[in-house]
């Protein structure tokens, strides 16, 4: 069987588990080759930790998809994640099909805010280059918050969202130009809360128990595996499902280790997957 090769834009927080540092070993572990155009290296993610250091690689991206392409270097797909500088947009944009396959897809995870908040240091530029990418992208991955951001519709508290209000955004996010949507952090209640996928007819909704504690990065492990499960031919339904309970799990895993208030451990999840 082909292996199918993704390349993954984004940051590499190099503690915390969050963006490249889990993406990779959850594409390799469902059987993806992967590859990585790191848009900066940060000592940490931004949100938990004070003073954390930054290098901008923005310079760099241009001579690494440069050299692949004298090289023919392809993927099947490319997927991104956190932006941490607004010139990065227009490189990724205007570089793509150039290092996409024909038929191969785009996937943007606009990470960039959550409960209502844009993530510390970003601004509005990074909010319309997100807006841009959702334009031309074959999935999208929104939370709520970046939805709304997107959009410009009304973030609204979770105990205030419903579904005409989770409908009305996925039908903006649709006039972006997105082909699928995967609105993530969606609730029901107080104690349920998934996702919805959207195909511009179909809307398939996937809810599970709320945890009582939330961490860091698992919205880019939620992606990670999305990203997998599409290209591993899954049908939305599955993808969410796998997804959704993967996040419990690697919760559920984490909530006794007082110390660990950073990423979840989703190794042990992967681990109990192979067994
Ligand atoms: O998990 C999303 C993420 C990725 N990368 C960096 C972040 C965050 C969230 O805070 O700060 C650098």
């Amino acid at each position: 069987m082909e292996t199918k090769k993704v390349l993954t834009i984004q940051d590499i927080s190099c503690y915390g588990q969050c963006s490249t540092t889990v993406a990779l070993p959850i594409l390799s572990h469902y059987g993806i080759e992967t590859a990585i155009l790191p848009s900066a290296i940060l000592s940490t993610h931004t949100s938990g930790f004070e003073n954390f250091t930054f290098l901008d690689l923005t310079d760099e991206m241009q001579k690494i998809i440069d050299h692949w392409f004298t090289n023919h270097i392809e993927f099947d797909c490319i997927y991104t994640g956190y932006i941490g500088n607004r010139k990065q947009f227009d490189i990724i944009l205007n570089n793509k099909h150039k290092i996409l396959k024909d038929g191969g897809l785009f996937i943007v995870d606009p990470a960039m805010a959550d409960n209502g908040k844009l993530y510390p240091g970003l601004d509005d530029f990074i909010v319309l280059g997100m807006r841009k990418m959702c334009m031309y992208a074959d999935y999208i991955i929104p939370n709520v918050t970046e939805a709304s951001f997107m959009t410009g519709v009304e973030y609204k508290d979770p105990k205030d969202q419903t579904t005409e209000y989770y409908n009305n955004l996925l039908q903006e996010l649709y006039k972006l130009g997105a082909k699928n949507i995967i609105l993530t952090g969606v609730v029901d209640g107080e104690d349920t809360i998934g996702a919805i996928g959207f195909d511009g007819i179909t809307r398939t909704t996937v809810l599970t128990e709320k945890m009582p504690k939330s961490y860091h990065g698992t919205g880019d492990i939620f992606s990670s595996i999305i990203v997998a499960d599409i290209l591993n031919g899954k049908s939305m339904k599955e993808t969410l499902h796998h997804a959704t309970d993967f996040i419990i799990d690697s919760i559920d895993q984490t909530m006794d280790d007082e110390k660990h208030e950073y990423g979840v451990k989703f190794e042990q999840i992967l681990k109990s997957e192979s067994e």
